[in-house]
């Protein structure tokens, strides 16, 4: 009945709020990402963005561009680069090509199970290599869980390296993928994640590989129905800032935005664990074909020449790897 404007201290508070968030010094922070909202990474980022601006009375909020908007991962980081976006979430996949280190973490087979990677990303290595973000024009601010990848395609099973022979497989943007497909036998092709469903459909490549919630969410089961097992890539999500932007902000502000960015990892961690099982449950309800029976160990053997040749130049770092516990 009535649409009064609340008196006393209610409007108080309300116009102190508007005032802060619209006001001098506030930061509406534009994040970039791949995926859909109600992805794990998607969501943790809109956590995060609901504790800053809470923690800083408005005065910091995040706003999501998400589901390949702003394009694919390659762009996002050139852009977080720039100062032109605040922030992106991205594959470590991706980010090997900026600072090269990066690249022990994607190589095949390099991590022993989920746990060796989180003792790794959670530990001195991977928080010394956030740190080198900073030569790139990237202020690291954590890591995010992303399972295993697998390889899909449209023709048959893989069950061992020699299955890979003849097919053209997406990789992502990093010439390190590519080399890791030759030493299976078959052919890695680069390609943006957000044209990958059309070039698997038009038959530009025969398939990709990925884990099984991006393989569901993406649809990718619709032209490529043969998932299998090899678990060849542990490869992280990261999200990182932009240094430009990042060095205007006070120092207290920027250890607001890292704690929240811990809780977003968290909160990351056990969305991701859920969605896991969940798509696994789905795919099989689709009718498509899982195929569980896969020779690893020969998968381990024909990547060797890659974690030797790569192992080379990341030697250090591939021997304190190695020798972290998990
Ligand atoms: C997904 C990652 C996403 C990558 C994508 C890809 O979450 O960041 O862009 O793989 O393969 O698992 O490009």
């Amino acid at each position: 009945m009535s649409n009064r404007i609340p008196a006393g201290p209610v409007l108080g508070a309300a116009v102190a709020a508007m005032l802060t968030a619209g006001g001098a010094g506030a930061l509406e922070i534009k994040s970039s990402d791949v995926h859909a909202m109600g992805y794990p990474t998607t969501e943790a980022i809109a956590y995060m963005g609901d504790l800053l601006n809470e923690r800083s009375g408005g005065k910091y909020s995040i706003k999501i561009f998400h589901s390949m908007q702003l394009g694919g991962e390659k762009e996002a980081l050139e852009q977080v680069q720039l100062g032109a976006l605040e922030m992106t979430r991205v594959s470590v996949g991706v980010v090997g090509p900026i600072v090269d280190d990066f690249n022990a973490f994607n190589l095949p087979y390099v991590f022993r199970s989920i746990e060796h990677m989180h003792n790794v990303v959670d530990g001195e290595i991977g928080q010394e290599l956030l740190a080198r973000l900073e030569v790139g024009g990237l202020i690291g601010l954590g890591y995010m869980d992303a399972g295993a990848r697998s390889f899909y395609n449209k023709i048959k099973p893989i069950r061992e390296p020699a299955d890979l022979q003849g097919l053209k497989i997406r990789v992502m943007q990093n010439p390190i993928f590519v080399e890791m497909m030759s030493g299976m036998g078959g052919t890695g092709i680069p390609i943006a994640f957000n044209e990958l469903y059309t070039a698997m459909q038009t038959g530009v490549v025969d398939g990709a590989e990925n884990n099984p919630p991006s393989y569901s969410t993406q649809k990718h089961f619709e032209v490529a129905g043969y998932y299998s097992l090899t678990e060849h890539l542990i490869v992280p999500e990261i999200f990182v800032f932009s240094k430009k932007v990042w060095d205007t902000l006070p120092p207290e502000d920027q250890q607001m935005i890292r704690e929240a960015a811990k809780e977003a990892t968290k909160k990351e961690r056990e969305l991701w664990a859920a969605m896991e099982q969940k798509a696994m449950a789905e795919l099989q309800g689709l009718g498509v074909q899982i195929n569980a029976d896969v020779d690893k160990p020969a998968f381990i053997a024909a990547t060797a020449p890659v974690r030797e040749k790569f192992g080379e130049k990341y030697k250090d770092l591939i021997v304190r790897i190695e020798a972290v516990e998990g």
